[in-house]
């Protein structure tokens, strides 16, 4: 079914205009003018095999929010013609459509300590609202997802099936990911010893999910809840640290532009506990030092079991990408072992 078609099932009239949005890796999106400015997403149904958890988590915080933060902004998915949030076309395919947020930009990389500090307040605040939800409403849109243990068996299994020319590729990448194994320990530990509260996080806080208004230039709200869901502060401080503290993203083969910017993190990590400070407890908040390192890490290893794998996962534009995204990661995360 084509986008305008799908459209037309959310009872938007009249003439339309379509065109692509965003750099994301998983969804198709675009952008719909009509009377009214919306964002259409048709969601990737062999990634998110549940999407109408993904639709019940987020209605569940957005009525939770309604009622005790009626102010904050949550974009929330609109009705189809059905009542549904999301429609199903003849091939299955999920889509959802959003009302466009105007006057507001997204970024990339950070520039600013500014910036550092108002995105991690928008995606602490999320949780920070959400504290008080019953965190079992909401159910998990992809299990294990941050579960860097369940991560490395990945990676193990796909270098077991791997060719021994991805392997021979790969060689560098493959050492880096086994020297940082005792991480996988040390969160499995953490884990065990059962100090970190399970909460409502976003868990894919990356800086580009953030929308910043044009104006003020601070954050309005975080998009992308396909992974709203309860899991560990660390999860979204440490994918923050992850994606704000080098001015280049995951994307540079250039690894000598890779950088940590101490005063980013610190404003980062300011931005989150001005938010999320009073809700964590005192044991957790010895934790914001190995947030980024695990993120990071889990990051490399994902993308380096997709090359591995064959690159059936993240959507790539050149066949060695995800061998360079993980490469660009293992050495960001070298950097932040030395830093923090
Ligand atoms: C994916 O939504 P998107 O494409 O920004 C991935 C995240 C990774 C990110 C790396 C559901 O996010 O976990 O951090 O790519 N999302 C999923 O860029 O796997
Ligand atoms: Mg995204």
């Amino acid at each position: 079914m084509s986008a305008e078609e799908v459209v037309r099932e959310f009872g938007v009239e009249g003439s339309v205009k379509i065109s692509p949005l965003g750099s994301g890796h998983i969804h198709r999106t675009y952008k719909v003018e009509a009377a009214r400015q919306f964002v259409l997403q048709r969601v990737n149904k062999t990634i998110f095999t549940q999407p109408d958890v993904i639709a019940s988590n987020n209605r569940l915080a957005f009525q939770y929010l309604k009622q005790h933060h009626p102010d904050f902004i949550f974009p929330q998915a609109l009705p189809d013609l059905n009542g549904n949030d999301l429609f199903y076309d003849d091939e299955g395919f999920p889509w959802r459509l959003y009302p466009l947020i105007e006057n507001t930009f997204t970024i990339d990389e950070v520039s600013t300590e500014q910036e550092a500090y108002e995105a991690a307040k928008g995606f602490a605040a999320l949780s920070k609202n959400l504290y008080g939800i019953d965190t079992q409403l909401l159910k998990p849109t992809l299990d294990r997802f941050h579960d860097l243990s369940w991560r490395y068996k990945q990676f193990e299994n796909a270098l077991q099936k791997a060719s021994p020319e991805t392997i021979q590729m790969a060689k560098a990448e493959i050492e880096q990911a086994q020297s940082f194994q005792p991480l996988v320990s040390e969160y499995t530990q953490l884990i065990k010893e059962g100090v970190l509260q399970l909460r409502v996080m976003h868990n894919d806080t990356k800086v580009n999910n953030i929308l910043f208004d044009s104006i003020s230039r601070k954050a309005v709200c975080a998009i992308d809840l396909d992974t709203l869901m309860p899991g560990y502060f660390i999860y979204d401080l440490g994918d923050m640290v992850r994606t704000f503290v080098s001015p280049v993203t995951e994307e540079e083969k250039d690894i000598s532009k890779i950088e940590f910017r101490k005063n980013i993190y610190n404003a980062l990590v300011q931005g989150y506990l001005s938010q999320m400070g009073d809700v964590l407890t005192e044991q957790e908040m010895k934790f914001i030092p190995f947030a980024g390192k695990m993120m990071t890490y889990i990051m490399g290893l994902r993308f380096l079991a997709d090359y591995l794998r064959g690159n059936t996962y993240y959507h790539i534009t050149y066949p060695e990408q995800n061998r360079v995204r993980a490469k660009n990661q293992f050495h960001l995360l070298s950097l932040i072992e030395k830093n923090v």
